[in-house]
């Protein structure tokens, strides 16, 4: 059993190894957390993504530029390649189905991918468009397999407006739907504005979202009447 202060070493040195884009000592060293008792959550949210985040502080500085970028991506990737069966699985008592995709223009697709892995650990049913996806995607997709839930993500300023255009057309089409929406530019307030029906700043309270989505749509007496008939 580490002390608190060896864990924070070692989760330390994975946030380092994103920075130093070093894939094998990200391997390395997700494996050593996993042995020593360290939580994939830990490994995930205290080590490769503060990696990440310091990669952004260091591109906003021009210290590293997109090759650079592309690297530590990488290295992260490499990390939760590892981890991502080693989430720790739970029953909340409700299931759902869920589309989730990142909107055209944008190709960042980590957040959305540990959202996607929370999602999972709940035992969702998650059908992955990918990124840079299109309108007509989220559309057709939509109506061949009726998600419960819509999620979008989006890291740019520059493509929220296609989340927007997305939550509009679904919603024309598609009145009963639910949206939910995230990434670093999106807040609270936009969410509203954009018309979602759920926002989250992180995977894990994006779960947290998901799930009461998902109870009150359980709790809807039409939905209720439409199941059992
Ligand atoms: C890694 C990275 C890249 C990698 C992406 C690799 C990949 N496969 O994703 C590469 C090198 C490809 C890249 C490219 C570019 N990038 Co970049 N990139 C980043 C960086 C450093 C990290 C992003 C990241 O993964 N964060 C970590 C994840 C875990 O966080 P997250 O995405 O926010 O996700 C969490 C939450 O937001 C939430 N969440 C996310 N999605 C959803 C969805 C739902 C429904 C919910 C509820 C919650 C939720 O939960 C997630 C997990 O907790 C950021 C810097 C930063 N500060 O963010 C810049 C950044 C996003 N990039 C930026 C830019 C400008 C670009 C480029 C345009 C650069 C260029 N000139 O070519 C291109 C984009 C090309 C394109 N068309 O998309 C800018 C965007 C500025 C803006 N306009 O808003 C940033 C902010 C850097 C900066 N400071 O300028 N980039």
């Amino acid at each position: 059993m580490l002390s608190r202060q060896e864990e924070n070493e070692l989760l330390l040195q994975l946030k380092n190894a994103v920075i130093n884009f070093d894939e094998e000592k990200v391997a390395q060293l997700v494996e050593e957390c996993l042995e020593k008792g360290i939580s994939a959550g830990k490994a995930i949210f205290e080590g490769l993504v503060p990696g990440i985040e310091e990669v952004g502080r260091l591109y906003e500085e021009q210290v590293y530029f997109i090759p650079e970028m592309l690297l530590c991506a990488d290295a992260l990737y490499r990390g939760l390649e590892l981890l991502k069966n080693r989430l720790e699985k739970k029953d909340f008592g409700v299931r759902g189905t869920v589309l989730i995709g990142v909107v055209e223009g944008d190709i960042h697709d980590i957040g959305k991918n540990i959202v996607k892995m929370m999602f999972e650990t709940a035992n969702f049913e998650v059908y992955d468009l990918g990124r840079d996806v299109s309108l007509e995607s989220f559309l057709n997709l939509y109506e061949q397999l009726r998600p419960d839930i819509v999620c979008l993500s989006t890291m740019m300023t520059t493509t929220m407006l296609e989340m927007k255009r997305v939550i509009v057309r679904l919603k024309e089409e598609n009145p009963e739907v639910k949206i939910m929406v995230g990434g670093a530019p999106v807040t609270e307030e936009i969410a509203a504005r954009f018309g979602a029906s759920g926002y989250a700043e992180n995977a894990t309270k994006a779960l947290k979202v998901a799930i009461k989505i998902l109870v009150s749509l359980k709790n809807d007496p039409a939905l209720r009447a439409a199941l059992s008939g």
